[in-house]
């Protein structure tokens, strides 16, 4: 029997078949073709080996984005390892979370973050650098590893960690299966094709950037300009290169917000997708009466990968929907208390099933049973309702989460820490609207009795704990928060009563 066609396979093979070709087109103007990309895989493939990496053990990475961070990835799927991308942002108290709990054997790291993790060798994990331009120890060896480990579909590829709004973080387990279907389902879905030049500007540490834009790109034998970090400027300097751009939707405020963006400069393009969290009706509208392009809006999680897309063709990309289940997958909208699937029209919970849902959450089976049905339906947490014409609109989220530029924010997790410092009570964490980042985090609190809690000393106190993009950009001191005749606080109110602390181009 053939062997699962994994992402890496699919890579391997579009290596041995081009490779020539370039993958990675760099902002230096140097490119790296699939056959050097390969061969960097098997170096890091057999240190990872050496490093005592054996299928299922988990490689975790907190790197700056890099070409050599794509082949990591790859290098752990080809070993049978378990990949685990970490934000660059997260500060020592969070990564010694996610280290504790998912007990990576090896931890790939920035050379300047290396002695952070000195006192960790020894402990049965090893510390592998890994800097911006390739240096480091991962790649200091030349052997390459040639064999491939043969995965099952149902094996754990990677865990990627979401916050929850109780407790701790989750991992998400992401299987082969997950991986491979998904990137089939949108590759079909979208005409992606080897003749593909893809704007890549999005962080590798999550699905949208890594199990979205690259892992089309690598499995078509397509190429992709390859940035640190989105730049207006710089991307509107590669549309007229390139058929294809990824993004959050402050990629597409930031460049309606610059001249250079006109049909002239799209003229090459074929697509633009947006996805992370909701794109403005207004600015689907306005990119459209600026390029003639229709943004193509889709709508995914952590824990299933890609869900819904409006059409590439054959039916209008409708702005403020998320279009309709991709090949493979069923989504419904149900009632959240009974469980019973509702008419079109109704708003409700949305569930998700299909061979994009993930397998569980890691070491945590209770919390995974809670959140499936006993039909197998993935209750996601999002609020919505299907159209006339069978799209869906995300109208809502039962879960208590901030989108902040496409990142998570829990409040819960604020919240804890804010409650720590001895001149607050209590606090209430939200999020309001913000012209660039679509969503924003400002804190709420409650003073202690005879205490003034002040906004900059508060920002200090939380900065070791929490990632920088978690940090609220407003703090207001109230005397009372308001509740419900439960006792629950009505996040819903405060919204109201700051939604406007952002608003306009200039705040
Ligand atoms: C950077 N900062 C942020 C954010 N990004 N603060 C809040 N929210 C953010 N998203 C901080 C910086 O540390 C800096 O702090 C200050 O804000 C200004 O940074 P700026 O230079 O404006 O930011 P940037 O570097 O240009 O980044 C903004 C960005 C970036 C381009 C929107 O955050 C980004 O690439 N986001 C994409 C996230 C993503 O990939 N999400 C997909 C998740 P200081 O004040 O110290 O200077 S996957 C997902 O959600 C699902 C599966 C899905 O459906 O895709
Ligand atoms: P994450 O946990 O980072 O995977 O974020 C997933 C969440 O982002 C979803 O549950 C939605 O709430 C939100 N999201 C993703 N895509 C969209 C979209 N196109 N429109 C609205 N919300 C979105």
């Amino acid at each position: 029997m053939a062997p699962f066609p994994t992402i890496h396979l699919s890579f391997a093979e579009q290596a041995a078949r081009r490779p020539d070709k370039a993958l990675f087109e760099l902002p230096d103007g140097r490119s790296l073709t699939y056959g050097e990309t390969l061969r960097t895989v098997r170096r890091i493939a057999a240190r990872l080996v050496a490093d005592g990496v054996r299928p299922g053990d988990r490689v975790a990475m907190q790197v700056e984005k890099s070409p050599e961070a794509i082949a990591l990835y790859l290098a752990t799927l080809r070993v049978g390892g378990v990949f685990l991308p970490l934000n660059t942002a997260y500060t020592g108290a969070e990564m010694e979370y996610f280290i504790q709990d998912a007990e990576p054997r090896v931890l790939v790291v920035a050379p300047e973050r290396a002695p952070d993790h000195a006192d960790r060798e020894g402990s049965g994990l090893t510390v592998e650098t890994l800097g911006a331009a390739g240096e480091g120890t991962l790649l200091e060896g030349e052997a390459e590893h040639d064999e491939v480990h043969e995965a099952a579909a149902d094996d754990p590829a990677a865990i990627l960690y979401t916050s929850g709004t109780t407790g701790r973080s989750k991992g998400a387990v992401l299987s082969h299966g997950n991986l491979a279907s998904n990137c089939a389902a949108l590759v079909e879905s979208w005409r992606f094709t080897e003749d593909d030049r893809l704007i890549h500007a999005l962080p590798v540490f999550h699905v949208h950037g890594l199990f979205v834009a690259a892992n089309m790109v690598l499995t078509t034998g397509a190429s992709m300009y390859y940035l640190p970090k989105f730049d207006a400027g710089t991307v509107l300097g590669l549309l007229p290169r390139s058929t294809v751009l990824m993004g959050v939707p402050t990629f597409y405020t930031r460049l309606l917000g610059d001249d250079g963006l006109t049909p002239e400069s799209c003229a090459s393009m074929r697509l633009f997708v947006s996805g992370s969290a909701p794109l403005l009706a207004s600015d689907h509208e306005a990119f459209e009466a600026r390029t003639g392009h229709a943004i193509l809006e889709r709508y995914g999680m952590t824990e299933t990968g890609m869900n819904t897309t409006n059409p590439y063709e054959g039916g209008p990309r409708k702005p403020g929907t998320v279009g309709s289940p991709l090949p493979g997958t069923r989504v419904r909208v149900v009632d959240p208390d009974t469980g019973k699937t509702l008419p079109d029209g109704e708003v409700g919970s949305i569930e998700v099933h299909g061979p994009n849902v993930f397998t569980g959450y890691w070491r945590m089976p209770e919390k995974t049973a809670s959140e499936f049905r006993p039909d197998g339906y993935f209750i996601t947490g999002d609020l919505g309702r299907i159209d006339e014409d069978g799209y869906l609109l995300i109208v809502g989220r039962g879960k208590d989460l901030v989108i902040s530029g496409g990142f998570n924010v829990y409040p819960k997790e604020i919240e804890e820490v804010l409650d720590a410092h001895p001149t607050v009570l209590e606090s209430a964490v939200i999020g309001v609207p913000h012209p660039d980042f679509g969503e924003t985090v400002v804190a709420v609190v409650v003073p202690a009795p005879e205490q003034a809690p002040e906004e900059s000393e508060l920002l200090a106190f939380i900065a070791p704990s929490l990632a920088r993009f978690k940090h609220p950009r407003a703090v207001r001191v109230v005397e009372a928060l308001p509740r419900n005749v439960m006792g629950k606080v009505q996040k819903a109110e405060l919204r109201k009563r700051y939604e406007g602390l952002f608003a306009g181009p200039d705040a």
